[in-house]
Parts: C-alpha cells; structure tokens; sequence
C-alpha cells in the first residue's frame, strides 16, 4: 500500500504539532482523528486513502518525537528540542520539490 507522507509542507508540520500537543492534552487525539474522517469524507475524491494514512502517520510521528524527548530530557527541555525539531523539518522539507506550496 502506498502512504503519502510529508507530502505538504503547512499540514505535515501541522499534523506533527498536533501530535506533540497530544502528549499535554490527550484529547487531541480524538480531536485529530475525527478531523480526518470528517476531512476524509467531505473531502471525499480529492484527498486520497494515501494522503489521509500519511497524515495519520505524520501525526503518529509528532506524537513519537514528543514522547521520546519528554523521556530523555525534563518537559522545559523537551518542548522546546520539539519546536526545535519540527522548525527544522519545516526549513528541510522546503527543500523538497514534491511539498513546497
Ligand atoms: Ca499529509
């Protein structure tokens, strides 16, 4: 199956904050996952089965990055290592052809 991943640059990051934030207020991801379906059904057409696993993924990445950082540093340092993180992504994902725009 093919999974469209880190394919736009503002709802990758985006998606990958919200699953840093998960980590503060779980109930984001309730919050996530019924954003997608509902996107996922009005959009209905134009957003592809690939483009919402990608999503789903990017935002099971923001949740990972945001768990592993709050386990190897305090939370006043992780927060900020995930910003950190995530700015980075967003100046490296400009790079790529396939997401600018
Ligand atoms: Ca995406």
């Amino acid at each position: 199956m093919m999974i469209n991943v880190f394919d736009d640059r503002k709802g990758s990051v985006a998606h990958i904050l919200a699953g840093g934030i998960t980590r503060f207020i779980p109930v984001m991801f309730v919050i996530f996952i019924a954003y997608e379906f509902i996107e996922h059904i009005y959009l209905a057409g134009k957003e592809k089965e690939a483009n919402f696993l990608g999503d789903i993924l990017e935002y099971a990445f923001g949740t990972m990055l945001m768990a592993v950082f709050c386990e190897i540093t305090p939370c006043t340092i992780a927060v900020p290592l995930f910003v950190v993180a995530v700015a980075w992504l967003w100046h490296v994902m400009g790079k790529w052809k396939e997401c600018r725009g």
